[in-house]
């Protein structure tokens, strides 16, 4: 403190610290870079604060007035100070805002959403057809046994009939005795096993068999079976039922026909045919009246009851009905071929 120190001095010393200082916290960008500065401002090391020590050594009379004006200084740095802060604070938080804004105006292509395969939409159109002409729908193991899938089903050990069925055996029981299910035929045997006719029931499902993938053929497929069994029942009402089926599942200009063919489990058999309106046929599955003794091993009297069954492959009618050129293209899980159905 020189002997020339004085009041006015002084003061007009704070005011110019006091503007700098103002104009410091105006040029911070930043929360961080004004806080930093703070102590710099404010701080017990700021210049402006260090003038305080220098009050002590005016004449008394000028002390009061020096002190309010340096207090009053400070106060004005705090405040500009506060308000630069809030200032701050507020255009950080608008940015992050707006970093972080949802567009709503703008909504994301819908997500896509999944369906089901062509075969499963396929198989419930199956069975809501046959639900409306009195059908339930029966299920039967995939893993069958050789009796069920075939034994019951009339081919003895060696039947040469059992050779179109490229059968997948399981390593479960006595060699041969456990197998990948060939044909939903057997479910016909499980259902008049367990169930007491009258019996109308479909039995969609997988099946197996060691054949090569190529356009209409896979290892694993899907069938439908049918079967009725009820007193009085004849090769007609096969017939009629087909029909009732081809025109209900395929529409009104198309019809069907049964022509002779072999099954060791119906006598007589049938393979049908559905013919298209453009007059040409298409072979669609196999059928015929129930045979006797595959009645009788399944515990029901031949004398008093009769019945029909047919089967089909569910994967050929798809490829049918939605013009699919090729088996394999089902099983890709090619998003784009399964999307168009
Ligand atoms: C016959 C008479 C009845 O009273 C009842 C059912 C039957 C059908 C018999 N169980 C059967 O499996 N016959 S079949 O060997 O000719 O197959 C029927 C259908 O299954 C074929 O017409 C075909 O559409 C489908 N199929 C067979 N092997 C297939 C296949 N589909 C795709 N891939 C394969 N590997």
């Amino acid at each position: 403190m020189t002997a020339e120190e004085t009041a006015s001095a002084l003061v007009a010393e704070a005011r110019g610290l006091a503007t700098d200082a103002v104009a410091a916290l105006t040029a911070a960008d930043t929360v961080a870079e004004l806080t930093a500065a703070r102590p710099d401002l404010l701080g017990k090391g700021a210049p402006l604060t260090g003038l305080r020590r220098r009050v002590g050594s005016l004449a008394p009379e000028d002390r009061p007035a020096a002190g309010r004006a340096l207090s009053e200084a400070l106060a004005e740095v705090a405040a500009r100070y506060e308000a630069r802060l809030d200032e701050l604070r507020a255009a950080e938080r608008r940015r992050q805002l707006e970093a972080e804004r949802l567009d709503l105006t703008e909504l994301p292509e819908r997500p896509p959403v999944g369906r089901l395969h062509v075969i499963s939409q396929t198989q419930r159109r199956l069975e809501d057809v046959f639900c409306a002409m009195g059908y339930t729908v029966a299920e039967g193991p995939e893993i069958e046994t050789e009796w069920h899938n075939f034994g019951a089903l009339n081919f003895p050990p060696g039947h040469p009939a059992r050779d179109m069925y490229d059968t997948l055996y399981v390593d479960h029981g006595p060699p041969g005795s456990t197998l990948l299910r060939t044909h939903t035929s057997p479910v016909q045997v499980r259902v008049m096993q367990r169930q007491s006719p009258p019996l109308y029931v479909v039995a969609p499902g997988r099946c197996y068999r060691q054949d090569t993938a190529d356009a209409t053929h896979m290892p694993v497929f899907h069938q439908i079976e049918g079967l009725v069994v009820d007193e009085g029942i004849t090769l007609g009402d096969l017939a009629g039922a087909i029909e009732t089926f081809t025109t209900a599942y395929f529409g009104p200009g198309f019809t069907s026909r049964l022509r002779p063919s072999y099954f060791p489990f119906t006598e007589p058999s049938a393979e049908f045919d559905v013919q298209r309106p453009d007059g040409t046929w298409l072979e669609l599955g196999g059928s015929g009246m129930v045979h006797p003794s595959v009645l009788e091993v399944c515990g029901l009297d031949p004398e008093r009851w009769s019945g029909f069954a047919f089967g089909f492959g569910i994967d050929r009618l798809a490829m049918l009905r939605y013009s699919i050129d090729d088996l394999r293209d089902l099983w890709t899980n090619d998003s784009r071929f399964l999307e168009q159905f």
